[in-house]
């Protein structure tokens, strides 16, 4: 049974308090980090999958195609298709255990997950593959994407790009998610990107500013991108790593660092009842 689709902006800003309680819960439970890039992908994850997306997850042709570029936070992808019906809650609770589908990078073969991914620099690679072939089979379905900003240090993000532009792929949607940090500091310290937009122009992308928590804004986003569709667009989507806890909030040690249980309990407790 697969859940009603969300179609308010209340119901996808309460998507995301419950997938954000789900990400510190099972991040507990399973001894796994990656938190704060989870998190900040929350509401990115509930536009798209709670109310963009045309039937993510289900064996439909024309489904939208969704590639978890940054594979590191899958579990907030997780939540979503828990959310939706599409994964069990039992099956949930084995993030990460012995035997389990739900590894910390996604694994094809799981519904919803279209091509494995955790390598950084590559699921755009593949995505410009999907988008172009789905418009040879003259299909409706759109490809999206989600990278993290750090990914755009990598060669092939740029090769990739250029051949989306090249073939003009107007079924194709990027969304970085600016965090602006990453595993060893911030992305302006290790390799600045800075101006992130012009460069993506550069590269002949159709490029919109969002800021990443606000899921009326994401909707409008993805909606303009769509509407343009001359060529590929990129909604760059500015986000806090660990958004929602404040001791995790822009931290460095929250990309890696496992949950113990004592700051788990501060974290709930900061996240509030209502999820
Ligand atoms: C090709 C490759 N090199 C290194 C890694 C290890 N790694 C995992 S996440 C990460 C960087 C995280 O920063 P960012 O990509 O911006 O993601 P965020 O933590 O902000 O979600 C690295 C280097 C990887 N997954 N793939």
């Amino acid at each position: 049974m697969v859940a009603d689709r969300p179609a308010s902006r209340d119901d996808l800003v309460h998507m995301s308090s419950v997938l954000r309680r789900w990400v510190i819960e099972q991040s507990l439970e399973s001894g796994v980090g990656h938190i704060g890039s989870a998190l900040s992908i929350i509401e990115i994850i509930a536009a798209l999958w709670g109310h963009v997306m045309h039937a993510p997850g289900s064996d439909e042709p024309e489904r939208d195609r969704f590639v978890l570029a940054k594979g590191h936070a899958a579990l907030a992808m997780y939540g979503a298709m828990r959310w939706l019906g599409l994964l069990d809650e039992d099956v949930f609770r084995t993030y990460c255990m012995d035997g389990s589908p739900l590894g910390v990078h996604p694994e094809k073969g799981l519904a919803g997950v279209e091509v494995g991914t955790g390598s950084l620099g590559q699921g755009l690679s593949v995505a410009c593959g999907l988008a172009l072939s789905l418009r040879r089979r003259q299909s409706q379905a759109r490809v999206f994407v989600l990278v993290s900003d750090a990914e755009c240090n990598e060669g092939q993000v740029w090769e990739a790009a250029m051949f989306a532009a090249h073939h003009r792929l107007d079924n194709l949607i990027v969304t970085v998610d600016v965090n602006g940090m990453q595993a060893l500091g911030h992305t302006q310290d290790v390799l600045s990107m800075s101006p992130l937009s012009r460069r993506w122009e550069a590269f002949g992308w159709h490029a919109i500013e969002a800021d990443g928590h606000d899921v009326s804004a994401l909707v409008d986003a993805y909606t303009s991108g769509f509407t343009h569709r001359s060529g590929p667009t990129v909604i760059l989507a500015n986000t806090v790593l660990g958004k929602g806890i404040s001791f995790m909030e822009d931290r460095l040690e929250w990309h890696y660092r496992n949950l113990p249980s004592d700051l788990a309990g501060r974290a709930l407790a900061e996240l509030g009842t209502h999820a």
